[in-house]
């Protein structure tokens, strides 16, 4: 997920490749503060480096500049359009995510056919303040026996804690300080992914009962 007021001057464009480089499997345009027009211009910047080397592009919030900008999907907030208008815009093969911050708005995010639901927050964060509760491991735990799809987790997430937020359940993690904010977005998303392979594989020697 991106937040330009973090990239400390750099382009979302050199951040966003490096990220990638680094080995982020999907990108987030997140936009606050922006025009449509820029916000569109960013989405399509982006589209140009992520779609050669097939990563996603999501766009947050809004449909219009997803539908615009040709992006792999959407990603909609308790307040941003309900799923089932979003389907009807866009195309069939949409990816289209869910924000939820109780067990509630997760098994609804599911029923209505989302994606996959962002678990959100999972810590509290300063990069998004106007937050419900975070859900913490134990609600995002609760969050993981209520419903299927996939669980990213998202709020507070860094290499600090991204096992233990796995080994709650979350199929995967999405951060924008831990990466975007740091001197080395390439390496921070390495380590972040090099993290996350690894709590996956204890995930699956713990299911297995190797330990
Ligand atoms: N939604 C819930 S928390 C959050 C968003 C967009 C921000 C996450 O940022 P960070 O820096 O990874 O905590
Ligand atoms: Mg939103």
């Amino acid at each position: 997920m991106t937040d330009r007021s973090l990239a400390r001057g750099r382009s979302l464009v050199d951040v966003v490749r490096d990220a990638v480089a680094g080995g982020v499997t999907c990108v987030q345009l997140r936009e606050k503060d922006c025009s449509t027009r820029d916000f569109l211009h960013e989405a399509l910047l982006l589209k140009d480096i992520l779609k050669p080397v097939g990563v996603p592009l999501i766009i947050n919030d809004r449909v219009d500049i997803a539908l615009a900008a040709g992006a792999d999907g959407v990603h909609l907030g308790q307040s941003d359009m309900p799923i089932r208008y979003a389907r009807r815009l866009g195309p069939p093969e949409w990816i289209i995510g869910v924000s939820a911050g109780s067990v509630q708005e997760a098994v609804k995010a599911e029923e209505e056919g989302a994606d996959y639901i962002g678990a959100s927050p999972v810590f509290n964060t300063p990069t998004k303040t106007d937050t419900v509760q975070p859900l913490g491991l134990e609600g995002l735990r609760q969050m993981r026996g209520a419903v299927s799809v996939p669980l990213v987790a998202i709020g507070g997430i860094n290499t600090g804690n991204l096992k233990e937020v796995i080994m709650a359940g979350a199929d995967g993690v999405a951060v924008v300080s831990a990466i975007i904010a740091t001197d080395f977005p390439l390496e921070s998303a390495m380590v972040l992914g090099s993290e996350l392979v690894a709590s996956q594989g204890t995930l699956r020697n713990k299911s297995r009962g190797h330990f």
